[in-house]
This record gives structure tokens, sequence and C-alpha cells, in this order.
């Protein structure tokens, strides 16, 4: 390590002093202007890291849903995950060391890790469309130079595509080229194969609204749409040619406001969908005959999918584990009908897609969404391997539906959730089922539900366990939340603190909207 150089640059990125963030479950999130010092010293990690795991590693500045004056960074590890958490805390003690220890913390952590800092690191690196994003990221890079890492900057990315990226580097390309082009491609080819396929090609299955958000969506959408666009015409709103970055828009706004966003007009029962600000969540929804609005969530999406894995499996003949992982805020009406109708197991986890992620991987098929729009599915290399041998060698209709399931195994990105991804995905599906998006929706009726903020001193008091559906502390909270629960029918109740907002929320589901609207109101008086 080069003290003086590191002294030196880190200089030009000081730490406000006093400033205390915390790597959260999507990373560093704040006000942009308080943001330099972390990027350099991210850079400076994201070094370490790759010396340690002899991988590449990626560093994406993004916040995501949040407003268009903050922003954030997280680290990708190898296999395009979610940072190990022991990193997520050497993250958080190198972003707060004030700057006369940041040497020390620096050294703490390889010695800790036991990086062998002669070891080359690489460092992949992209950014989304927020205006603060390029300076940021310039000095991500200012890190990564200054400890003798090399570097890809991708520029402008969606957070998905910076994980494929990362993903496709570090599996010799066997999972796809680590270009745009590459992932264009990759997605392209899988969708267009699978839209042949499909019988009912009707009019109603060609075109989609899109709410891009105001954010990269819309521009890697653009770049991408003639590649398919033999199977799908995609009609972009909010593309960031006027409004603002997720302002009354995109997938975050849409769930929780359960209304359209503005800025596009929908006809009765046209198919619209939204992306987050950096297009790793999607939602979807339609307006009734009558006008009234229908959300398709998260939950119904991993519905739809596993539905039709478990339908293509049956017709292939084979018979693997699918399981689908949800987290606490998934609607009662959705686990019930995975596990009742469907006979697929479910199963919960803490919130944050990490947690997911991992409880997917023990599948040989993982269905994983949170009920906000942020997942994907997981094949293992095995399942992959026999499906591959399958579409080669059995016959006619199995060998069809092996095709298919292939395609399918090609289009989802199984690095992170991605909502182009995921688009096309439903897409395909809904085409090749012939599904209209009212039939999607009838799958199952939601339970009405709430959430709501709540500010408190100290967010920390209240820890959980169960996934987060049971508070241990404060002393009393839960036994005061299962006495408001019994009140209500149907209903369920939770809170938990944000790991990326300083605040408490607050979920209740029951069987009116306006039961559920008291238990939830009912529920954050007693968490003061
Ligand atoms: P927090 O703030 O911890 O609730 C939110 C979302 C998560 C996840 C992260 C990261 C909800 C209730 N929570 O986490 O699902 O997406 O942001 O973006 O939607
Ligand atoms: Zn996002």
């Amino acid at each position: 390590m080069d003290l003086g150089a590191i002294t030196k640059y880190s200089a030009l990125h000081a730490k406000p002093s006093g400033l205390i963030l915390q790597y959260g479950t999507a990373g560093f999130r704040t006000k942009a202007e308080h943001l330099d010092h972390v990027m350099f010293r991210m850079g400076l990690l994201a070094v370490l890291r790759s010396k340690q795991t002899k991988s590449t590693i990626g560093v994406m500045v993004t916040a995501s849903h949040n407003p268009e004056e903050d922003n954030g960074v997280k680290l990708v590890d190898p296999l395009g995950e979610m940072l190990a958490p022991s990193w997520e805390e050497h993250a958080t003690c190198l972003a707060n060391a004030e700057e006369q220890d940041m040497q020390r913390v620096l050294i703490d952590i390889s010695e800790k890790e036991a990086v062998n800092l002669q070891q080359d690191a690489f460092v992949v690196i992209g950014r989304d469309t927020r205006p603060s994003s390029e300076k940021l990221s310039q000095s991500v890079i200012d890190g990564v130079t200054v400890l003798g890492g090399q570097f890809h900057d991708y520029g402008l990315l969606t957070t998905p595509q910076l994980h494929y990226m990362v993903y496709c580097r570090n599996t010799g390309g066997r999972y796809g080229k680590a270009t745009i082009e590459g992932y264009y491609q990759k997605l392209s080819k899988a969708f267009v194969e699978l839209t042949k396929q499909a019988s009912c090609g009707g009019d109603e299955y060609r075109s989609l609204k899109v709410d891009c958000a105001n954010g990269i969506g819309a521009l890697k959408l653009r770049e991408m749409e003639h590649y398919f666009s033999q199977g799908l015409s995609v009609q972009l709103f909010n593309d960031g040619s006027k409004g603002k970055l997720n302002h009354l828009c995109g997938a975050d706004f849409v769930k929780s406001h359960q209304k359209p966003p503005q800025g596009m007009e929908i006809k009765s029962n046209e198919r619209c969908c939204s992306f987050d600000g950096d297009a790793d969540r999607i939602v979807y929804y339609y307006h009734d005959a009558d006008g009234h609005f229908h959300l398709i969530d998260g939950d119904k999406i991993a519905t739809l999918i596993s539905s039709f894995l478990k339908e293509l499996l049956v017709e292939i003949g084979e018979s693997l584990n699918i399981g689908v992982v949800q987290t606490a805020y998934a609607n009662g009406s959705s686990t019930r009908y995975l596990e009742e109708v469907m006979k697929v197991p479910v199963y919960c986890t803490k919130t944050g897609v990490k947690h997911l992620h991992h409880k997917a991987q023990e599948f040989d098929i993982g269905v994983y969404f949170e009920a906000n729009g942020h997942g994907t599915a997981l094949f293992s290399t095995a399942v992959e391997m026999k499906i591959k041998q399958s579409a080669e060698q059995l016959e006619d209709k199995k060998r069809k539906a092996a095709k298919m399931l292939e395609n399918i195994i090609d289009l989802f990105n199984q690095a992170a959730g991605d909502a182009i991804s995921d688009m096309l995905v439903i897409e395909a599906i809904l085409a090749l089922k012939g599904l209209t998006v009212q039939q999607w929706d009838a799958l199952y009726t939601d339970l009405p539900n709430r959430q709501l903020k709540v500010q408190v001193a100290d967010r920390r008091v209240i820890s959980t366990t169960n996934a987060e559906r049971q508070a241990v502390t404060p002393p009393g909270l839960q036994e005061a939340i299962n006495d408001l629960v019994k009140k209500y029918k149907l209903s369920r109740a939770f809170v938990r603190p944000s790991g990326t907002e300083d605040v408490v929320r607050v979920y209740a589901e029951a069987d009116s909207q306006e039961s559920a609207d008291h238990l939830a109101h009912e529920v954050s008086l007693a968490v003061f």
C-alpha cells in the first residue's frame, strides 16, 4: 500500500467530521452531498475484496427508488451477489473512520481478512442517471486506482446489469458475455425463441406500457427494444425527458400508493408496468372496465412464474424441487394460494434480497420475490444441465417443454432481480399461456393491506425474530400487537426497523381495507 498516496487522495475526498453512516440492506444511502468520501473509500474496499476473492468485484452508484437528491453505493460480490455480511461491517467501519484513522482501519481490514496485497485487483463500476452519480463514480475510481486496482467503468447501467457483468466475468463467460451487447443478445434471443412458440400471439400480447420512473430503465429499454421487437412492442413513459427521477412514478410509488403513476394514460384493461429508479424492481397493473385500479405485485409475479415452471416440469416429466421465497410483506392470500392450491413450499426470510437469494439457492429451482417487485428465479447447475440434455434428447411435447424451460432459464437474470428480464419473462409466460392481465390477476384476491412509516427517536429499540414477523423488544410490544390483531378478521400485523430509512415500518392486513387501515394505525400507536 502506498500510504502517502492514500493520505493525499483521501484528503481530496475528506469525510465531514462526525458524520456516521451505516452499510444497510442496500449499501450506503443518503443525500448525495454527503457521499463523496464514502465513494472513495468503497473504491478502496472493493480493491481489498477483489484481492481477497481473486475475483472481479462490482461497485454500483445508485439510490434506487429514493429521491433524485439522494445517492448511494453498494458492492457486488463475485457471483453477482450482495456483499458478504462481515464485509458490510468493514464497509461501515471504513466509511465512518475519521480522516486520521482511515489508514489504520484499512490496514486492520486487510489483516483481519488476510488479504494478499500483492494480488491483482479488478473492479467494475456502474451508475444510474442521477445528476450526482457521474462525479461520485469518479470518486470510486479514485479509490480503486490509488490502491493499484484495475477497473472498467461501464458508465450508465441498471443495477441488475452490473450484477450480470460481475457474474459473467467471474464465471469465465459461461453465463454470458460481460458487455451490454452480450446482455441484450442473451435475453432477447431467449425471449424471441419463447414468443415464437406462443400459439396465441394476438395483438394484446404484443404491446406493453412501461413507466420507467424517469430513470436508467428508460435508456436501457430504448437501447434494447429493437432486439426483441419481433415479440413485444413497448411504449415508454416517464422516460426522463421531462419529469424527476422516482417523483410520482415508478414501482415504489405505484406499490406504496396503490395507484398508477403520473404521466401515463391508461385505457381499460391495458397491461402496464413500472420499473423503479435503477430498474431492479417491477410491478404490473391495469384499470378494469369500471376504472378500478388493480395492482399486480411481486407476490403475484412469483405465483405466475412458479406455477409456469411447475407446469413445464410436469410436462417434461422431471420431479425437481421448486421453492418460493417471500418476506413478511407477502400478502397472506399469495402464501395461501401457493401452499394450498399450487402445493409449492413457501419460505419466509428477513427483508432484503440477499436473504431471499441465499434461501432460494437451496432448491433445484428457487423463485424469490419481495412484494415490492424485486426478485428472480435461480436454477441449480445440475438443473440447467439436465434441462439442456432433455431439450436435445426427449421427443415431441416433452422436448418442446424442455426447450421452453431452457429459454426461460436464459431469460432470467440469475445474478439479481431485474425489471427488464422479469418483464420479458412475464410477457413470455402470458403469451405462452394465453393469459390476459385480468386472468393473471384473478389467480387469487389480495387481502387488503396497509403499510405505514413511523418516526421514532431510535428505531433500533425494536428488534425482531421469526423472519421479522415478531417483535422481541421493546418488552410488551408483541403482546400489544397480538391483542390488536385479535380484534380483526383474517388479520396479521408486524413492525420492524427499516434497513434503508430512519423509520419503523408497520404492516397490517385484514379482511377489509378499513380494518387493515385501522389495525396499521393502532399498531403504529403501540410502537411509541
Ligand atoms: P427496508 O427499508 O429495510 O424496509 C426496503 C424494502 C426492501 C428492499 C430494500 C432495499 C419494503 C418494505 N422494504 O427495505 O424490500 O427492497 O428497501 O431496496 O419494501
Ligand atoms: Zn431498485
